[in-house]
């Protein structure tokens, strides 16, 4: 896990809301009313958006919202193309979807839209924009099969609590639940200890995000929380009367902590929860396991989430790459992509070993994820990579029965020194 930025809220937990629609049909102009900011730069010439443009702000009634604008999908010529070619990966990574088209021009265009957000699974709400130019009762509207449609105005704000209303009732229920860190294994009054080891690759004067994002979930499940590190946990565990719900671990001190940890007290390591919380963890410790078949020379790529400050000692270009080899007993050829820049063709690579993904979001992980299988890749994240070339696997999933019963090849006997 690397030295995540703190944020006021993880990118990760908040909803991706993205705008779609053509040129000129008032995108931004309707991301600017609902942020009440001059976000986003609208002039009645087709083509002013031409990145993408991010908004991260708190939209009630839904939470913690990043809306992305797009440039116009209908937009043609060689750089048309580079444009669209941008918004459209944008697709990739939102949650829900706001297909805006003036109102009274509902055409093929925008069905054709709509049934790629429906294939992609992307729950959309349709806003029929600039309402304030069509006179009301003789406008039919377009049949949607189910989709909501919100005649707006962005130019006079009107229609936007409606917008709202709609973008509510069309969010993934998996993010209204809210899904969890840790607090479903900690019940309310009991004792997570966290394990978080500050040495020379520790961030000064503060904590990493997952390891912030486990104290907050274990308070708001109303567990109790007892920080410390390393050195510190036998005088922690022999203070409590009973034993932890929980300990969680740097999966780099996994092995020295197990040995302190009774055997019958659960443990596992903050990058298995952060890959169940904002990745797919059986498909993640399948790619762990693909480190066994790997040969010298094959290629891996190391996707790191966002562009943060490499320490000296960066895990994913220097730590990691050292402990694949040894593991495997031979040079591999390690390329690295950070944030957006994920390679549309995996075909070349022998395993992809992404970050813990703690500023992205988990509709952006599972595309990765899903793309790498379906290209035959095998992708892990590295704390899931780190676990498997020490041998901690089994233990650290004994906590999740649902994934250690579906992994492919039998579990390894416990490292030696393991109680
Ligand atoms: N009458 C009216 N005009 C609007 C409304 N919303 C946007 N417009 C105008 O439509 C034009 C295009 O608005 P934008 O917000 O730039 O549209 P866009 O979809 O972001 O366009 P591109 O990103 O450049 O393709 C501008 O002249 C806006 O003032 C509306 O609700 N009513
Ligand atoms: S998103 Fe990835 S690279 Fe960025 S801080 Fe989080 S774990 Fe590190
Ligand atoms: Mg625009």
């Amino acid at each position: 896990m690397c030295s995540a930025e703190m944020q006021p809220a993880p990118r990760g937990l908040r909803l991706h809301i993205g705008l779609f629609g053509r040129r000129n049909v008032g995108k931004s102009s309707l991301l600017n009313a609902l942020t009440r900011q001059q976000v986003s730069i609208v002039s009645p010439q087709a083509g002013t958006t031409t990145d993408p443009v991010e908004k991260p702000m708190e939209l009630l009634p839904l939470g913690p919202v990043l809306f992305v604008d797009t440039a116009g999908l209908d937009d043609d010529g060689a750089l048309g193309l580079a444009r669209t070619g941008r918004s459209r990966a944008v697709l990739d990574r939102v949650d829900l979807g706001i297909l805006v088209a003036e109102r009274g021009t509902w055409g093929p265009f925008e069905a054709a839209l709509l049934a790629e957000l429906k294939a992609r699974n992307i729950p959309t709400v349709v806003a029929l924009n600039k309402a304030d130019l069509a006179a009301d009762s003789d406008i039919p509207s377009p049949d949607l099969a189910g989709t909501a449609a919100v005649p707006v105005s962005a130019l006079r704000g009107e229609g936007l609590d409606a917008l709202r209303e709609a973008l509510l009732r069309a969010a993934p229920p998996d993010h209204l639940d809210a899904r969890r860190l840790l607090a479903d294994l900690v019940p309310p009054g009991e004792v997570a200890v966290l394990v978080m080891p500050i040495d020379a690759s520790a961030p000064k004067g503060r904590l990493i995000l997952p390891q912030v994002m486990a104290i907050r979930d274990v308070l708001d499940g109303s567990g109790l929380a007892l920080v410390v590190q390393a050195r510190e946990l036998p005088r922690a565990l022999a203070s409590l009367r009973r034993p932890p719900a929980l300990v969680v671990t740097d999966s780099q001190a996994f092995q020295s902590v197990a040995a302190d940890v009774p055997d019958a007290v659960p443990m596992t390591s903050f990058s298995i929860l952060m890959s169940r919380l904002q990745g797919d963890l059986a498909a993640q410790v399948r790619g762990a396991l693909a480190i066994d078949t790997l040969h010298g020379g094959d290629r891996v790529l190391v996707a790191e989430g966002c562009t943060h400050h490499p320490t000296e000692e960066d895990i994913g270009r220097v730590k990691l790459p050292r402990w694949l080899e040894t593991k495997v007993g031979a040079p591999l050829r390690f390329e690295t992509v950070q944030g957006r820049d994920f390679p549309t063709d995996l075909t070349p690579f022998q395993l992809v070993v992404h970050c813990g993904n703690c500023m992205g979001n988990r509709r952006e992980m599972l595309s990765r994820i899903h793309r790498s299988e379906a290209a035959g890749v095998p992708i892990t994240n590295y704390g899931l990579a780190i676990a498997h070339t020490l041998g901690i696997l089994p233990r650290a999933l004994r906590p999740f029965p649902e994934v250690a019963a579906s992994r492919p090849t039998p579990m390894e006997p416990l490292h030696a020194g393991q109680t």
